[in-house]
């Protein structure tokens, strides 16, 4: 299927702004119903999610070979819950329509991979956008210019060309890649952050702060290390 792309490119962010959007999943007229469309459209996020899967399996595995070692310690998968798909849709003011969904939630189908070093994470990436079948679309690099809180991660929204019965679909996924350090920031933060009837106070934002920066520096301290030894 042929997708028109703009390439906006800035030192962070690269961005390919698809065209022709409306053509990226099956449409609204093509299927019968509408909870018979919304689960045919989530059987195609979990479609891509297991092909991105799959090549990230792969490219550890083949590493392992030649390096000795895996530059993926982990990799989690998942595909939005029906709620929070809802949420995010009401928190952008869209309609609720499929269409509006598929043409603007691009986390549908998410991959977290955590990886040992800050070298693998890109690494990893390159080694992931290298490969024809997958289009970058979005970039956000939060470990070259984290957020304000001190989050650190490579976002990444990609199309991945999955071949079904009849046709091949191009099926956006977001992969958050980010290191073992960084991780261990992120999941804390969000549990304490998500914790019901608990508001965090300014006090508390700056001592996440302090500990994200901690962790940066112990990445960094590990970088030098890998690099030393030639990882
Ligand atoms: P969940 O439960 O992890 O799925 P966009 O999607 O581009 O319209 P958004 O959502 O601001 O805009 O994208 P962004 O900033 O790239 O972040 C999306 C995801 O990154 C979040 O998903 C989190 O998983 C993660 N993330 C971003 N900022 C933080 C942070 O400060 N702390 C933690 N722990 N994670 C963060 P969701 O949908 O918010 O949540």
């Amino acid at each position: 299927m042929d997708v028109t792309v703009r390439k906006e490119v800035s030192e962070t962010t690269y961005t390919e702004v698809v065209e022709d959007k409306d053509r990226l999943l099956p449409q609204l007229h093509d299927y019968l119903d509408t909870e018979k469309q919304f689960r045919k459209a989530l059987f195609f996020y979990e479609a891509g999610l297991q092909q991105i899967m799959a090549k990230l399996e792969i490219l550890n595995r083949e590493f392992q070979y030649g390096n000795d070692r895996n530059p993926i310690e982990n990799v989690k998968g998942r595909v939005k819950s029906e709620q929070s798909i809802v949420e995010k849709m009401k928190k952008k003011g869209l309609p609720m329509t499929i269409s509006a969904m598929m043409n603007n939630i691009y986390d549908i189908a998410g991959v977290r991979v955590i990886c040992p070093f800050i070298s693998d994470v890109y690494q990893v990436a390159r080694m992931l956008l290298s490969q024809k079948d997958i289009n970058l679309v979005k970039m956000k690099d939060y470990i070259k210019e984290p957020k304000p809180n001190g989050y650190r991660s490579l976002h990444l929204i990609v199309l991945v060309d999955v071949f079904f019965s009849e046709q091949m679909q191009k099926i956006p996924v977001e992969i958050q890649l980010r290191s073992i350090a960084m991780n261990c920031w992120a999941s804390t933060e969000h549990q304490l952050r998500y914790k019901k009837d608990y508001e965090l106070s300014d006090k508390m934002q700056q001592e996440l702060k302090k500990c994200a920066d901690l962790m940066a520096e112990a990445d960094q301290i590990m970088q030098g290390l890998a690099t030393e030894m030639k990882f």
